[in-house]
């Protein structure tokens, strides 16, 4: 026999607040508002609006982290052509003066030009930009992000 919907959300809750206790609040939104948002939630496959919702806040207080230069975690990606010259001495040399920093690098050799590079960070947000700038700035660098993330600690 096949259980319906609520029946397994209800075990998936009860799950869920055996590992961290959950607290139920009364949200109160405009109808057309709260349509755009399930039907946004719903393109994202979310399973439930609370974990919708609890994302939007944890994605707020990772925001907060970085803005108030707590300790964060953030990974940088670049793409460059190892051929330009001096390109991955200038590389090298930048992610040594940061050393502290960096928690682990990966390079894959995409094809016979290009490099994609990710660099995995630790430390105040502050460090982390100006390190992510000063390696975007490097003459070949064909992209770079930086993907800001948390220690997961406080949130
Ligand atoms: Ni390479």
């Amino acid at each position: 026999m096949a259980k319906s919907a609520a029946a397994v959300d209800t075990k998936r809750l009860n799950f869920i607040s055996c590992v961290m206790p959950l607290k139920r609040f009364g949200v109160s939104l405009e109808q057309e508002l709260l349509s755009k948002f399930d039907r946004h939630i719903k393109k994202q496959d979310y399973p439930t609006r609370s974990k919708a919702i609890s994302d939007l806040i944890r994605k707020d207080l990772v925001k907060n982290e970085w803005a108030k230069g707590k300790t964060v975690v953030a990974a940088i990606n670049l793409v460059y052509d190892h051929h330009k010259k001096d390109l991955i001495s200038k590389l090298i040399d930048i992610q040594h003066g940061a050393h502290g920093l960096i928690i682990s690098s990966q390079h894959i050799h995409l094809d016979h030009n290009n490099c994609f590079e990710i660099i995995i960070l630790k430390g105040a947000p502050k460090k982390i930009k100006k390190l992510a700038d000063k390696l975007k700035s490097v003459k070949g660098v064909k992209h770079s992000s930086l993907t800001a993330a948390t220690t997961g600690k406080d949130i």
